[in-house]
């Protein structure tokens, strides 16, 4: 038959999945081989990664997708979250167990970098949104360990995957953007800031595109997991959000899209960078997306926010009453029966991107910006959706804003798709239609970006969602509600949200 096969290897932080997409020029459908928790851990103080057992993950997933089917892998793809990465040395070896993003390691690593290069000096080069755990800061914190000085090659976490799989190194341009050490208009490296800032650029090996061919599965894997020989792996956008912004299946050019996971990546595609001192001002970031399109977008807390408080909830719940509600199901039908926009918080404060405690910092900034305290779970998880709902239509409104386009839908992918709550309050605060999936749009922009390297499908990304649309299920979400309850929402927060992003 003409259909052909493709493992899509997507990591998020919430949890690793091995999706094959079977693909044929009108037909593509997804079928979830393997899915595995991703569960970082604290050792001596400092938070990482178990990227040994996301990896196991993975092989059982391969293995799981080469067992049930009569049709063998066409090829493989993958793709992470960003920022982070693993250092090598000379022989290959693993140096340090990578470090995860929400550790505390790069506090400090912004003023330290402000030394040498003003954060004007910094955007205009990069066009990079300032998040504290950028990769850039975490070198800059790292200078001088005893694993960055011995390290001869340093690979970010899909390479790392992509590198453990065929033995051979690269460096993905989507994700190599979210180093803030890319300049998004020659898609290059910024080789002067790095220069600037002591940073060793040889560490990363060459740049390669979605679409490169980026070797086949050695023959340790291929024993691992009964995969049949040779099966190639591809470059993809193997930043998780790259992919997924592949997988929004839009049909007209005037849309914005909200990748919802873990994060909340909400904005436009463009096809060139917004480096102005108003994008800077407003923290907008400027990372490169397939086919040479700009991702302008910004990060907001997303579903971290209600997952740190499910797991808070569960750690100290022992009454009935608390058991149900960390139920996600039955908390969000609670959730929808609160009072709406009762209090809210700025879902974009870095202030909630650590683990722990996170009820309590939701009623803390509650307290401090003079609004009621959230009571229950039902009214902290009501705050939490009308608090991103909040941040979707701001993130949307500014990047229309900056960039000069206007915005006739939100497409919703990833998790929060089955959050039909959080469509709806987005779909509200925007005054918007929302179209919502699909769920797996990473692994789906990742399946497609292989598909069409391997010659099965044809077409540039307007192709390639007309075939997401024409396939995949979706739902249609209808502006409702009083409009101007969110702008008095949002003037509740107006003041904090002002001052931080000028800062
Ligand atoms: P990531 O890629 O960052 O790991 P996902 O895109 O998988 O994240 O999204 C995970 C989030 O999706 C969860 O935190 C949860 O809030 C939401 N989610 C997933 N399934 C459901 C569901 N059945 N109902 C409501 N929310 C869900
Ligand atoms: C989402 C994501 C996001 C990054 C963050 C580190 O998974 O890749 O785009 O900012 O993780």
């Amino acid at each position: 038959s003409k259909e052909h096969r493709f493992a899509a290897v997507d990591l998020g932080a919430s949890s690793g999945r091995v999706i094959v997409g079977e693909v044929a020029p009108e037909r593509l459908s997804l079928h979830e081989a393997h899915r595995f928790p991703n569960q970082p851990t604290r050792v001596l103080g400092t938070l990482h990664w178990n990227i040994l057992s996301l990896y196991q993950g993975i092989l059982n997933g391969l293995k799981a997708a080469a067992r049930n089917t009569t049709h063998p892998l066409t090829g493989i793809g993958i793709d992470t979250w960003a920022v982070d990465y693993g250092l090598l040395a000379a022989d290959g070896t693993l140096l340090a167990n990578p470090v995860h993003y929400r550790d505390t390691r790069t506090t400090g690593a912004a003023e330290k970098v402000a030394e040498t290069l003003s954060s004007q000096a910094l955007y205009a080069a990069t066009g990079i949104q300032h998040l504290p755990f950028n990769t850039l800061y975490q070198l800059i914190s790292a200078q001088g360990s005893p694993a960055l000085t011995a390290a001869h090659r340093l690979l970010l976490i899909p390479d790392l995957i992509s590198y453990w799989l065929t033995g051979e190194p690269g460096t993905e341009l989507t994700n190599a953007s979210t180093t803030q050490l890319i300049d998004p208009r020659t898609r290059d490296w910024a080789t002067p800031v790095a220069q600037a800032l002591g940073i060793d650029l040889t560490l990363f090996p060459p740049l390669r595109h979605p679409g490169d061919p980026a070797g086949t599965l050695r023959h340790e894997v291929l024993a691992e997991t009964g995969l049949a020989t040779p099966v190639p792996v591809t470059a993809v956008g193997s930043h998780d959000t790259a992919s997924a912004v592949v997988g929004v299946p839009a049909t007209t050019p005037d849309f914005a899209y909200i990748a919802t996971g873990t994060w909340s990546l909400a904005g436009l595609e463009l096809d060139a960078p917004v480096l102005t001192e108003a994008s800077r001002a407003a923290n907008f970031t400027n990372e490169l997306g397939v086919d040479g399109t700009v991702r302008y977008l910004r990060n907001i807390m997303g579903l971290w926010m209600l997952q740190e408080c499910v797991r808070a909830w569960e750690t100290r719940g022992t009454t009935a009453t608390q058991a149900t509600h960390t139920d996600l199901t039955a908390l969000l039908q609670a959730a929808a029966r609160a009072t709406p926009l009762r209090s809210v918080v700025d879902a974009g404060d870095p202030a909630f991107i650590a683990p722990h405690h996170m009820p309590d910092r939701i009623a803390d900034a509650c307290r401090r910006t003079g609004q009621p305290v959230p009571r229950t779970p039902a009214e902290t998880t009501r705050c939490v959706l009308d608090s991103l709902a909040l941040a979707h239509r701001r993130a949307i409104d500014d990047a229309a804003r900056l960039s000069g386009r206007t915005v006739r839908t939100v497409h919703i992918v990833g998790g929060g798709v089955h959050n039909a709550l959080l469509c709806q309050l987005t779909a509200d605060a925007c005054g918007l239609p929302v179209i919502a999936g699909p769920a797996e749009a990473a692994a789906l922009g990742n399946v497609l970006v292989q598909a069409r390297a391997a010659g099965v499908i044809t077409g540039g990304l307007s192709e390639l969602r007309a075939l997401l649309h024409s396939t995949q299920p979706l739902r249609q979400y209808e502006p409702t509600g009083d409009h101007s309850a969110w702008d008095r929402a949002a003037a509740r927060l107006g003041d904090a949200q002002v001052t931080r992003a000028a800062t």
